[in-house]
């Protein structure tokens, strides 16, 4: 195993100043051309991503996986499946990361493991297994026989569709799972699997990797009881999210989890919790350092407000909603606890697509969009691709989509009578196909990603947006990247200044103050296609003379007055000195 010495890690609270780039395997570079992105592939990209300024690098599941939800359906913990490469690669990873100061995170799956793992395996081999109370098993709804429909022990429903239960005939009881009936649910109340994940994390960090991001962990703690949910209206399944999310058991987890493993070890480890469906009460609770859970949470609100309550249902966003969300999210984490920034990952359609204007305003909007989202307090994610405007794939029929959720909540909806035209139209917008074709490197046939026959087809795009074409470009979307994450590395009210969302009802204009010590920055951009006018701000005046820290506005320099205009998607961010109040003493840093 190697080694390195890995002295920024002691650093306390590095994440807070971090920027976190986010690399699916499958789809970043492949190294061997079987079509599947792999670690030598990534090792060979290094160089790039430090050029890009980012501090760690989050890596999707590259654990041994049958791969029915691409790596997040575990079967060995402490192996790396083939496609990605083997143990050694990771190793290799994680050193010459290390070398150019750059962090490595795992994506780490205990929510749930594969119904391949071997501790599934053993515990379906009976009611009597010596690992049944590893999982949740339950015997049919009482009276039902089991197998035949309605006799599931609740009414939950899986979060790709149908229920959230699966029937094995030989015990005679069904076993839960809330994503596919691939992923059972490990039975966290249970300490034997709480210490084998334990022991499975410290043998990680032992490999020295810096931190690990914990899929869906606020799903972990289960009412044992496991009662029906609410069914919403129209809908099939009932909900079940009282009965798990959440629950005050989880913070126990949590923090015998940081006592048992990070606590033991040298520096500062990073957990990341997904923790989809939290409020702001509860990530401050995970975020709270004194607590010893979590370091941050990636929250939903923001990320759920353009859809309807099916998955496949797309309603505009208005940008109201998400000022007031993400003002939300500010001012409740402000004194206590931390969130990341994002507008996409692996589960989310391609930003640009999504929220800006692909085809009209590709540089314009990912820029603009980029400037809102890192201006925030906060740690900053990029997802592989973003800081280049990659944008949707132009799918046709649902033989073009791999995803095991798309293809779940296709099946599911037609069969139930919803028109395909609709589920494909609503998958097309906002499906997770859209942010895992592969990385567009140049602009050849594939974009550079493999030699072979990617796994999934590169986007059509490629000629005009592949990484070639913008590095070092002035002004390209890159760019734009690569001096917003060295603005938050040399501008510190951009990491720990307060905010204040200005025009918090304004349809288009998304402006907001951010204020450290002396220093106040103002960020203003116009996030529609259309020039509007630029309303008042506070202090109008005193914005004059202010120096323009970043912009991507390639065409004119608004040094001087504020703008009376914005053009499509412009951006920038003003800073300047404020007066120093009078009784200032000279003592503050
Ligand atoms: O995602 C959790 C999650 O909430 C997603 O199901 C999300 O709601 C959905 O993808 C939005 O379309 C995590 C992983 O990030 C995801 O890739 C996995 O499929 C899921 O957990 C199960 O492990």
């Amino acid at each position: 195993m190697s080694r390195s010495t890995n002295t920024v890690r002691h650093c306390p609270e590095w994440w807070r100043r971090a920027v976190v780039y986010q690399i699916y395997p499958r789809s970043f570079a492949d190294s061997d051309g079987d079509g599947i992105g792999d670690l030598p592939g990534i090792i060979g990209r290094l160089d790039y991503l430090a050029d890009l300024g980012v501090d760690a690098l989050w890596l999707g599941p590259v654990h041994r996986s049958p791969q029915a939800d691409n790596g997040y359906d575990v079967s060995d913990y402490q192996d790396v499946d083939p496609i990605f490469g083997t143990l050694a690669d990771l190793d290799e990873l994680v050193a010459q990361a290390h070398a150019r100061g750059l962090r490595i995170i795992l994506d780490l799956v205990v929510n749930h493991t594969s119904d391949e793992h071997p501790w599934f395996v053993e515990s379906s081999a009976g009611t009597d297994s010596s690992r049944r109370a590893w999982y949740l098993w339950r015997p049919p709804r009482a009276g039902a026989v089991g197998g035949t429909p309605g006799a599931e022990p609740n009414n939950w429903g899986s979060a790709f569709g149908g229920p959230a239960w699966t029937f094995d005939p030989a015990s005679g009881e069904y076993y839960l799972h809330l994503f596919s009936p691939k992923q059972p649910d490990l039975n966290w109340a249970n300490p034997e699997v709480r210490a084998a994940v334990h022991a499975m994390m410290g043998w990680w960090l032992d490999r020295d990797v810096d931190g690990f991001r914990l899929d869906v962990i606020n799903h972990i703690a289960k009412d044992p009881e496991l009662p029906d949910g609410p069914v919403p209206a129209g809908g099939r399944y009932g909900d079940g999210r009282g009965s798990y999310l959440d629950l005050p058991e989880v913070h126990d987890y949590l923090r015998e989890l940081r006592e048992r493993v990070l606590s033991a070890r040298p520096g500062h480890h990073l957990l990341i919790g997904e923790t989809p469906g939290v409020g702001v009460r509860d990530a401050r609770r995970y975020t709270d350092p004194t607590r010893g859970e979590l370091d941050l949470v990636i929250e939903f609100e923001h990320a759920e407000l353009d859809r309807g309550r099916e998955r496949w249902v797309h309603r505009p966003l208005a940008l109201p909603d998400l000022k007031a969300s993400w003002s939300r999210w500010q001012t409740g984490l402000a004194d206590v606890g931390w969130n990341s920034l994002y507008l996409s990952n692996h589960d989310q359609a391609r930003l640009v697509s999504r929220y800006g204007d692909a085809a009209r305003h590709r540089r314009e909007s990912a820029t603009a969009l980029a400037t809102v989202l890192h201006l925030h307090r906060g740690t900053p994610f990029v997802y592989q691709g973003e800081e280049l405007g990659m944008a949707n794939f132009p799918f046709g029929g649902i033989e073009d989509f791999r995803d095991v959720e798309a293809l779940t909540l296709f099946q599911t909806a037609t069969s139930a009578g919803v028109d395909p035209d609709e589920v494909l139209a609503g998958l097309r917008l906002l499906g997770r196909d859209n942010a895992r074709t592969p990385f567009q490197w140049d602009g050849s046939e594939h974009g550079g990603f493999t030699t072979g026959s990617p796994w999934m087809p590169v986007n059509p795009d490629v000629r005009e947006v592949n990484a070639a074409s913008q590095l070092g470009v002035p002004g390209s979307v890159h760019d734009h990247y690569r001096r917003l994450i060295a603005l938050r590395h040399t501008e510190p009210a951009v990491v720990w200044g307060d905010v204040t969302i200005l025009l918090p009802d304004h349809p288009s204009v998304y402006a907001l103050v951010r204020r450290l010590d002396d220093t106040e920055l103002l960020m203003v951009a116009n996030l529609s296609s259309t020039a509007t006018a630029l309303p008042a701000v506070p202090d109008q005046g005193a914005w004059a003379e202010a120096e323009i820290v970043l912009t991507n506005d390639l065409g004119t320099n608004h040094r001087g007055p504020l703008p009376v205009s914005l053009r499509p998607w412009e951006a920038w961010v003003r800073r300047r000195r404020r007066p120093r109040p009078s009784s200032w003493t000279g003592t503050s840093t």
